[in-house]
């Protein structure tokens, strides 16, 4: 980061397209876009505005009139980067950039520039990094078959021939194999400590929803722990987890931080983090932190739904719900949401700010996590002392007895204890 340069002079853009069935509320869509632009500390939104369109326009997006019309103002206020949210073509691009005399990002490639700039662990910095280059990748073919189809037809000679377009994606494409063996190499070395962290005796809780929406505030207030809880989208990138006793004697857990989720997240993104959401998916129950206060906070569950399903999340991972924020909405209104969450089962309107409405929930995790639980008789051979020795650390063991080839019990635990334990 370089703080010592002049931030970047930005511009946001939110195409309003009529044709799009299911567009969002220009208004919060612009919202979400320039916090979005503001999340990259190089960057200092001068102004922003909803562009309405009837469909968008092959080759520039926008029509005429309006190009002329934003070109008055992009040089009136010096902007150096416009951001577009949506997807814009390569040709749109190049179209753009070249009319208005300025860089262009659409919306995959500013929330792209934000993960590289989060990225804080090896891992994430190559996943990143491979998304960024299919996603480049895929932009610098249909470029090319744009310059070739223009050079055809008005005979111009130069620019990058066809050996050049070639060489650049086959250095792409080496670069994303080295990458993608680096990442397994990392990805093993994780798993190792996930298998490290399996022996672990306690369940894992994972924090999961919308960025913004309080799941690092919660994480910090129930461990005690400083992860970044910012006013940014996307404040938290790489998975953090600790160790926290929930209170009233109850069982010990893992409570796991995670990236926060966007609508339209670039696919190439949910690829990249598949596997570090796996933590999630190892997950003995989700929690679903959702910011009550915000007004799409309907559509942004919505899209929290749709990405886990996404990701192969089992239905069978018990779930609650959390109505955050509750402290931001006027008392008559966060007395009805209180009401309405104590109406749902596993639903729980709370504030990670102020902590209220914490404790019922805790008490929920507890008792969710020991009906998970079921009995189950095991006999051991002394030869196994190992796996006695992990079911005594799991604190699963209900009553034990020497026999005359090795041990029996009987253990209480979950149905991923058990998983785990079959595994080893
Ligand atoms: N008023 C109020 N603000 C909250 C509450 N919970 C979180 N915030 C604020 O909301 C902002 C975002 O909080 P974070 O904890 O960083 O959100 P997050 O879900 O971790 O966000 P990402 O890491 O970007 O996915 C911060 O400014 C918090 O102080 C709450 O219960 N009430
Ligand atoms: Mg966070």
């Amino acid at each position: 980061m370089e703080h010592d340069r002049e931030p970047t002079r930005a511009w946001v853009l939110h195409p309003d397209i009529k044709s799009d069935r299911d567009r969002r509320p220009a208004g919060f869509a612009l919202e979400e876009a320039v916090s979005l632009a503001a999340a990259l500390p190089e960057i200092a939104v001068i102004g922003s505005e909803i562009v309405p369109l009837q469909r968008p326009q092959a080759g520039l997006l926008f029509g005429k009139g309006k190009i002329e019309e934003l070109k008055a103002r992009i040089e009136a206020n010096e902007i150096e980067l416009v951001l577009v949210d949506g997807p814009v073509t390569p040709i749109q691009q190049r179209n753009l950039e070249k009319a208005w005399g300025v860089k262009l990002l659409d919306r995959t490639g500013l929330i792209l520039e934000i993960f590289s700039d989060r990225a804080a662990t090896r891992e994430g910095v190559l996943q990143v990094e491979m998304a960024a280059l299919s996603y480049q990748r895929t932009r610098l073919v249909r470029a090319w078959t744009h310059l070739e189809r223009q050079r055809g037809g008005l005979g111009f000679v130069g620019g990058p021939g066809e050996t050049q377009i070639e060489a650049d994606r086959r250095a792409i494409d080496e670069q994303l194999v080295r990458l993608r063996r680096q990442l397994e190499k990392v990805v093993k070395t994780r798993d190792l400590h996930r298998k490290a962290r399996a022996k672990v005796p306690y369940p894992i809780v994972a924090l999961v929803g919308y960025t913004n929406a309080g799941k690092s505030t919660l994480f910090n207030r129930l461990t005690g722990a400083e992860v970044m809880a910012k006013d940014m989208l996307f404040a938290t990138l790489d998975p953090t987890m600790r160790a926290v006793v929930l209170p009233g004697g109850g069982p010990e857990v893992i409570l796991s931080d995670t990236v926060g989720f966007i609508s339209d997240l670039p696919t190439e993104l949910v690829a990249a983090f598949r596997a570090t959401l796996e933590e999630v998916l190892a997950a003995d129950l989700i929690v679903h932190v959702r910011d009550i206060s915000h007004p799409e906070t309907g559509a942004q569950a919505a899209d929290v739904e749709d990405i886990l399903a996404s990701l192969g999340v089992d239905k069978a991972v018990p779930l609650i719900e959390l109505w955050n924020k509750i402290d931001r909405l006027p008392e008559a209104e966060a007395e009805a949401m209180r009401n309405a969450a104590g109406r749902k089962d596993g639903v729980f309107a709370t504030s990670a700010l102020t902590g209220a409405g914490l404790e019922p929930f805790l008490a929920e995790v507890a008792r969710q996590l020991d009906a998970e639980r079921h009995e189950t008789r095991l006999h051991l051979p002394f030869a196994e002392g190992r796996k006695r020795a992990w079911l005594h650390d799991q604190g699963v063991v209900e009553t034990e007895e020497q026999g005359e080839d090795g041990f029996d019990l009987l253990v209480r635990w979950t149905d991923r204890q058990e998983k785990r334990f079959r595994e080893m």
